[in-house]
């Protein structure tokens, strides 16, 4: 038997609600959405007073509209939310050295073995509350788990401001008596294909023979999906890349001579790699840039940086600035452009020493994904 692991799975509650709270103090118990207010705009987050009404996050602002039509409508600010989200992260790094990202305010904690330097579980969590509330002024709901599935699981017990401790003997029965649909992992089309079989609730997923299951689900995830359903998770809390290097490139269908749209395609292979890396929870020690020109010569440059880095502008401009010297050697049209990193390490559990430039910079880029992982990769770009 492995040993138990505690797993903390943090989540700022109605987050972008909260900052606009801290921001105006007016707004607090009033019905707030912030969101996108022009015609196709949609709902990011709702204050519970507005999720009263039926209001919910990606729901098109007009419906929300109609729903709630006295709440209080902001744009938002996008920014500040970067902000605050990086000094939240940065709070939680002083209780664990693995607290790994999964979107904008959220984070899960590998906290085995904390219990000797913080206490128990629970009390650390409230801790961890009680500092956000008094250093953010906003509140965070956090479930506690022998595994990352029971972990975010309890976190939406949890809500709102509070805390959800799931013992591992008590695993089976906290998931039997859920719905399907509250498993991560299960959307509205697995949730009605199980429903024709009579299975609602994840006991019921767990106890039912696999075959009809592989038949509606496919083979590969009915199995897995039963292990689940009964709060079943091996997966670490932070997944060891195996990858040493990681790079995106394209070749251009005309050969291009502009250096302005030279350095936007850099910047964009650089965001595509910056994203990869930080899904993949590592640093880059090394930024390398690959250039071919219309005669088919192929040259790789290579820079190591002062530190590690995961951030899309530390990368985008190491990559321009290779450019610019390999074109300061040769100059004319090139075919394809690449930009990679390497040297990579796990997120340093130092990361409160990175020089602050850096740590904004991965922290906005961060933030970014989150939103790029909702709405496509053009969603959003940074101005430079
Ligand atoms: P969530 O943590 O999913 O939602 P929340 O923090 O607003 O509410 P709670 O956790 O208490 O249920 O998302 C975090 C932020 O991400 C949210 O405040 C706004 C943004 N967001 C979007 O922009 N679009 C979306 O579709 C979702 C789900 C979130
Ligand atoms: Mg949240």
């Amino acid at each position: 038997m492995a040993a138990e692991r505690t797993i903390f799975h943090a989540d700022l509650d109605a987050f972008f609600v909260a900052v606009e709270r801290v921001l105006d103090p007016s707004l607090i118990g009033k019905p707030v959405i912030v969101g996108g207010l022009g015609p196709r705009g949609v709902v990011a987050t709702a204050s519970y007073e507005a999720r009263k009404f039926g209001v919910r996050s990606a729901q098109p602002m007009a419906v929300a509209r109609r729903r709630c039509p006295h709440a209080v409508y902001l744009r938002g600010n996008r920014e500040k939310y970067s902000e605050f989200s990086h000094r939240f992260f940065n709070l939680l790094d002083e209780f664990s050295p693995t607290v790994v990202h999964v979107s904008i305010d959220e984070a899960y904690m590998d906290m085995t073995g904390s219990e000797r330097l913080f206490g128990a579980p629970k009390h650390v969590a409230e801790n961890i509350r009680q500092r956000t509330k008094q250093e953010l002024g906003i509140a965070v709901s956090i479930g506690i788990g022998p595994s990352k599935l029971v972990a975010k699981m309890a976190s939406e017990e949890a809500k709102p401001d509070g805390v959800f401790e799931v013992l591992p003997d008590e695993v089976e029965a906290f998931m039997a008596s859920k719905p399907v649909r509250a498993m991560p992992g299960i959307g509205p089309k697995s949730a009605a294909a199980l429903s024709e079989l009579h299975i609602e609730t994840l006991g019921q997923l767990a106890a039912h023979p696999v075959g009809p299951i592989r038949r509606a689900l496919g083979p590969n995830i009915a199995g897995w999906l039963q292990l689940r359903a009964k709060g079943i998770d091996n997966s670490p809390v932070a997944e060891r890349s195996k990858a040493r290097s990681i790079s995106a490139e394209t070749t251009f269908a005309e050969d291009i001579s502009a250096q302005d749209e030279m350095l936007d395609v850099i910047c964009h292979l650089s965001e595509k790699v910056g994203r990869r890396l930080r899904s993949s929870r590592m640093y880059a020690r090394n930024v390398s840039l690959k250039l071919r020109y219309p005669d088919f010569e192929t040259i790789t440059r290579q820079v190591t940086l002062q530190q590690m880095v995961d951030g899309d502008d530390v990368i985008t401009s190491a990559a321009r600035e290779l450019l610019q010297k390999a074109l300061a050697q040769r100059s004319g049209a090139v075919r394809l452009l690449g930009v990679g990193v390497s040297g990579l390490g796990e997120r340093a559990a130092q990361l409160s020493l990175l020089d602050a430039a850096v740590q904004k910079d991965s922290a906005i880029s961060g933030a970014l994904d989150a939103v790029r992982g909702r709405f496509g990769d053009d969603a959003v770009r940074r101005g430079s």
